[in-house]
């Protein structure tokens, strides 16, 4: 079944911890960003931990490949089981993801396309297609890609085949979660989730239209 994966954009530590400990058993993975860890701190990971659930890093890693290797090191460390980097950067600089992730038994997603309405000035036009031929090429473990726009999904499935495909954009997107999931290995819901009075009962909503 599509996996379903929490992005935790919660910046207060114990609310976030609150939510993740309340949600964890109906979820397959929890992705972690900026705003939690620039609040918390890496070691938030370890906290986590007890949840036994995969951590996924998303820094949306960008940088020249010795630096992406240091990144990727950190995050591994702390216990995170994937990372997200971008595509944009290039084979090498992609590489240096991918071995480091090799290297601890993890995994490394790449931003093939995003999802808000500005993403098109840079990604249409051939571009996501062509990281989503590189993260191939980079033998990443798969890509991103924006459950915004189901159709632009079929184009980038035909590339990476059967390279998992995470989807973020659904619900305060306005991704519709039962057309995306079709077409995904998993699809990536925050404020839906977080923001929801009852957090537990909007997960039971999304898992639905996993099948549905
Ligand atoms: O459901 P939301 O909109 O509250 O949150 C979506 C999450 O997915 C949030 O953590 C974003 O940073 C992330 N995301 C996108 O929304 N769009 C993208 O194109 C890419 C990501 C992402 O996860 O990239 C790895």
């Amino acid at each position: 079944m599509t996996e379903l994966i929490l992005a935790l954009d919660v910046t207060d530590k114990k609310q976030a911890l609150k939510i993740a400990e309340a949600c964890a058993p109906h979820l397959d993975a929890i992705k972690l960003g900026y705003p939690l860890i620039l609040s918390s701190g890496l070691s938030i990971a370890g906290e986590l931990e007890e949840l036994d659930k995969p951590l996924i890093a998303d820094f949306k890693v960008a940088d020249i490949p010795n630096t992406n290797k240091l990144i990727a090191e950190q995050v591994f460390d702390a216990g995170f089981s994937s990372i997200i980097c971008h595509g944009f950067i290039g084979a090498d600089a992609i590489r240096a993801c991918v071995d480091v992730a090799a290297d601890y038994g993890g995994a490394c997603f790449v931003v093939a396309e995003m999802s808000h309405p500005g993403a098109t000035a840079f990604f249409h036009g051939g571009t996501a297609e062509k990281i989503a031929a590189l993260a191939v090429e980079c033998e990443a473990d798969g890509i991103i890609a924006p459950a915004t726009r189901p159709e632009r999904v079929t184009i980038l499935r035909e590339i990476v085949g059967r390279r998992k495909i995470l989807s973020p954009g659904v619900g305060a997107q306005g991704g519709d979660a039962s057309t995306v999931a079709k077409l995904v290995d998993g699809i990536i819901v925050g404020r839906a989730i977080y923001e929801a009075k009852d957090p537990v009962t909007a997960i039971t909503e999304f898992s639905a239209a996993r099948t549905a």
